[in-house]
């Protein structure tokens, strides 16, 4: 029997989320254009600023981001077994403390559904309602453990609004390790606009989303590093998205800078038992093998071992730009971009790319349903 191919990184907007998108005015919103054209997608800080002439203001969106349907099919044409799908960015951290409790249950429980709908075919990350009270965060954390397909959360860096080191999340890092949910961390404000500089608006989102979203994630689990919430949590499972941003390149120069700062006073600084990034990486993080080359895949894989390693596509987002007139659907770039890496990243180590592939999501995520 051939090896399962499972897709860690692939986002959906349930179409009660589009609904809402489609009342805001303020970012993130959903707004039609011309008559005929796809509405557009707008989500990213800034993306709206009246003042750039930018042609980079959103995203066409179809179908493709809110009907599941659509996920099966694209699944079928690229060779994937499973997906385990998640509410893409901004999540819920946009909505009024009020509502967001609800609104979580009302979203999670429409991916839960989906995921039923295409039994064995789908899994999911369910997203918390990181803007309400921290008792109600808690309480979606155990009540989405107890939903059949859910796996994990997926999350941004901002937290309850001051990134992830802060410990009024430990609550939430403690229910989350308490029921085994992994946490996705998956990056969505990027970097201040000034470090792209006044011809930005030229390069479209490849600064954004190349650099400002690996940089972004890379920040925000460093600072739970040293704030010591893998000391605080050793079980604590967190997937980086991008693998890992650029954490792999740089864990070296990290762990050098802690031991070299007598000013470092993290919670564990002084402690001998504080743990090292190394073995952070090779017990508490699994890392996407969304980076598009072999040799990010080595140094994801030389990082946190290629036992921790999982493909993903990061559909709907990155579609060809250009589609083919012809009948048949032509696979997307950025998915043979993601398999050809993973086969240069292993060569002939087949068993290595297989588990990549598949076999790691399908033994880390508990991928079975009965
Ligand atoms: O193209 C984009 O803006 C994005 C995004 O917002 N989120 C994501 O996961 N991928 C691409």
């Amino acid at each position: 029997m051939a090896a399962k191919v499972v897709d860690v990184h692939t986002h959906v907007y349930p179409p009660q989320y589009v609904s809402i998108l489609k009342t805001r005015s303020k970012v993130p919103y959903v707004r039609d254009t011309e008559p005929g054209k796809p509405s557009r997608l707008i989500i990213l800080p800034g993306e709206d600023d009246p003042s750039s002439e930018s042609t980079a203001k959103g995203r066409p969106i179809g179908s493709e981001y809110y009907d599941i349907n659509k996920k099966i099919e694209f699944m079928d044409l690229h060779g994937i077994d499973i997906s385990v799908i998640s509410l893409a960015n901004p999540w819920l951290d946009f909505l009024d403390p009020s509502e967001a409790g609800s609104l979580a249950k009302t979203v999670n429980d429409a991916m839960n559904d989906m995921c039923h709908s295409h039994k064995g075919r789908l899994f999911a990350f369910g997203a918390l309602p990181l803007s309400a009270p921290t008792e109600e965060i808690v309480d979606e954390v155990k009540r989405l453990a107890k939903l059949k397909y859910m796996r994990g959360i997926i999350m941004g860096t901002s937290g309850l609004g001051k990134g992830l080191d802060d410990q009024d999340l430990d609550r939430v890092y403690q229910a989350l390790e308490e029921t085994g949910m992994t946490i996705f961390l998956h990056p969505h404000y990027g970097l201040p606009k000034e470090v792209f500089g006044p011809r930005a608006a030229e390069y479209g989102h490849v600064l954004p989303l190349a650099l400002g979203f690996p940089l972004e994630t890379t920040i925000s689990v460093s600072r739970m590093i040293l704030s010591g919430v893998f000391d605080r949590f050793p079980n604590l499972s967190v997937l980086l998205a991008h693998s890992g941003g650029t954490l792999p390149f740089l864990a070296g120069r990290l762990e050098s800078c802690i031991l070299h700062d007598a000013h470092y006073s993290g919670p564990e600084a002084a402690s001998a038992s504080r743990r090292s990034i190394w073995e952070i990486l090779k017990t508490n993080i699994l890392l996407d093998a969304v980076v598009y080359s072999g040799l990010g895949i080595r140094a994801a894989a030389t990082a946190s071992g290629a036992d921790r390693v999982l493909f993903g596509t990061d559909h709907p987002f990155f579609p060809p730009l250009e589609t083919n007139s012809g009948e048949e659907e032509e696979k997307w770039l950025s998915v043979t971009t993601n398999y050809k890496a993973i086969q240069d990243a292993f060569g002939p180590e087949k068993d290595q790319a297989a588990a990549v592939l598949g076999g790691n999501a399908i033994r880390l995520l508990n991928l079975t349903t009965d």
